[in-house]
């Protein structure tokens, strides 16, 4: 029989005495950034967790195993290419099948949730794609931060999906929606997405006092935070639009759709811009696993 599920005893021995852990996706690492950047960013994102004084989480399904931390030879595994996309409802399956496959921001919270792991940090959020009236395309993202208790430190939405629809999904399914140091909602590569965001947050201890008051209304959904990316790594907005509604046309004129869309228009974009968003979608992460750290800290002080 192998191992359902396996914490690394790091992780459980942090989450065992109440310390900060904060939850990293592999999605992100698999479908989001290319060999080698994906395997250089990993071990960072790993060590900027460990110098805001908590412990990375990093999630995958190896074997059948859903993993919650991994080995660095577990993260070349997730870096070398090959794996599935497993969303929340994959998870079983690959299991079952004794798979490996890379977790979304749907199945990462999944196993966070799990976990008992409150904060969760990453790239941007999946979300309501654009013409859904068409593709019927909405992230299993948003339905699982709808029932599962966990901080989600993103930089907004990512602008290849409907951002006002997403939003609006949001509000339906009942997930605070906070922004960090800015009014406005932002817009994943670009700071601003154009729309307003209701609830601002100016430092990492005022999240915590969020979250600590929402949990006490027994409420069982997620929160989202969104960061915007640092103002060096912004995208010029110019060249942002232009290579969008390129992407756009090319995933419509390939039949590209499900699961493939977002890595195709992530793809699209870093070549489109000549690396310049990559570095962008690094940057954002970066800062992203950054504040989550501090914020997993703090909410441990709330705790105790
Ligand atoms: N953020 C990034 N790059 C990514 C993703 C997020 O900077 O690749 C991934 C996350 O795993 C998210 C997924 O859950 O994209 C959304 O995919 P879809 O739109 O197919 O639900
Ligand atoms: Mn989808």
């Amino acid at each position: 029989m192998h191992d359902a599920l396996r914490i690394a005893p790091e992780v459980a021995d942090a989450l065992a005495e109440g310390r900060p852990v904060v939850a990293l996706e592999s999605t992100l690492l698999a479908h989001g950034l290319p060999a080698p950047d994906n395997r250089a960013v990993a071990g960072e994102l790993e060590e900027l967790v460990r110098a805001g004084g908590a412990v990375p989480a990093t999630m995958a399904v190896l074997d059948g195993t859903a993993r919650i931390g991994l080995e660095p030879s577990q993260l070349d595994r997730v870096c070398a290419g090959g794996l599935a996309k497993l969303s929340r409802r994959d998870l079983g399956p690959a299991m079952a099948r004794l798979t490996d496959g890379a977790t979304t921001v749907a199945a990462t919270c999944a196993l966070a949730g799990l976990a008992g792991i409150a904060v969760f940090g990453t790239g941007g959020l999946g979300g309501v794609h654009r013409e859904v009236w068409r593709s019927w395309d909405i992230s299993a993202d948003l339905a699982v931060l709808a029932d599962t208790p966990v901080l989600v430190v993103c930089s907004g939405v990512k602008s290849v999906l409907d951002v006002p629809a997403t939003l609006e999904q949001l509000e339906t399914l009942s997930v605070p929606v906070l922004s960090y140091r800015t009014d406005q909602f932002p817009g994943f590569y670009l700071r601003d997405s154009g729309l307003p965001c209701g609830w601002r947050v100016d430092e990492p201890e005022q999240v915590a006092e969020v979250v600590a008051a929402h949990r006490a209304l027994g409420a069982a959904s997620g929160m989202v935070l969104a960061n915007p990316v640092p103002p060096v790594a912004e995208l010029d907005r110019e060249l942002h639009d232009r290579v969008l509604a390129d992407g756009l046309t090319l995933v419509e004129e390939r039949g590209v759709h499900g699961g493939e869309v977002t890595p195709v228009l992530l793809d699209h974009f870093h070549t489109a811009t000549d690396g310049a968003s990559l570095a962008c979608n690094i940057a954002l992460v970066r800062a992203n696993v950054e504040l989550a750290a501090s914020i997993a800290g703090a909410l441990c002080a709330v705790a105790t």
